[in-house]
């Protein structure tokens, strides 16, 4: 069901210009309900639709169009919490490194970062002082020179492993990448300590899958409290 959700979102996507398969517009020019796409014969099967609700505030909705009613599935939860976008960051791209003649040479700094999301400051380990951190644009067979440069400094709170420990100690770890899991590949139990630096190397595989994949930190003890 799942993949089918994602399937029916993509194929909104690629229809993204059909009336009321995107939010384009006012939300006022929107329809109220799934049926009244059907009886006015907009309909263009069973995808996800914008509608909008009496105070004229825009949702999707995934409508199924085989009912007579219209029948409809929200499909986010932005309309029954009644959370509006009241301002906050503008989203940026992430800055972009993208390999060369089958190599990507990158510096990744670790350091630290301030925060504003509308009241609130949040201190936070970045990489690069950005989040979110930059994206690689690799391909199958290319090489990764990634030297990692922990910025951060003392002081260290040395307690055994998967304690709460070592908040400024790293490393780093892939997702989905067909990579060994030995140094200096992506060996998770690699420390990057306070002012130290650790030159990774990946070879990519020739089989690797195009995809999205995720870096981030990885060291016993404080992984979560980095990647938050
Ligand atoms: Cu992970």
């Amino acid at each position: 069901m799942i993949n089918l959700v994602i399937h029916l979102f993509l194929f909104s996507i690629a229809l993204a210009s059909v009336e009321y398969l995107n939010q384009s517009g006012s939300a006022a020019d929107l329809p109220a309900s799934c049926k009244q796409i059907k009886l006015a014969g907009r309909s263009h099967g069973n995808v996800i639709y914008y509608i909008r609700d009496s105070n004229m505030i825009s949702y999707p909705v995934y409508c199924d169009m085989t009912l007579g009613s219209g029948g409809w599935t929200l499909v986010a939860s932005i309309h029954e919490n009644k959370i509006r976008n009241t301002g906050g960051e503008v989203f940026s791209e992430p800055a972009e490194y993208d390999a060369v003649n089958g190599a990507l040479n990158l510096k990744l700094p670790v350091q630290m970062k301030d925060f504003k999301v509308e009241w609130l400051t949040m201190v936070r380990r970045t990489y690069n002082g950005e989040i979110p951190a930059p994206t690689w644009k690799i391909r199958k067979g290319d090489r990764v020179n990634l030297k990692l440069v922990n910025n951060l400094e003392l002081p260290q709170k040395v307690l055994p492993l998967n304690k709460f420990r070592l908040p400024n100690t790293t490393n780093i770890h892939t997702h989905g990448l067909h990579i060994s899991g030995e140094e200096p590949q992506d060996n998770v139990f690699v420390d990057v300590g306070p002012g130290q630096s650790y030159n990774y190397y990946y070879q990519i595989n020739e089989d690797q899958p195009a995809g999205t994949f995720w870096y981030h930190p990885h060291l016993h003890g404080n992984t979560l409290f980095q990647v938050l």
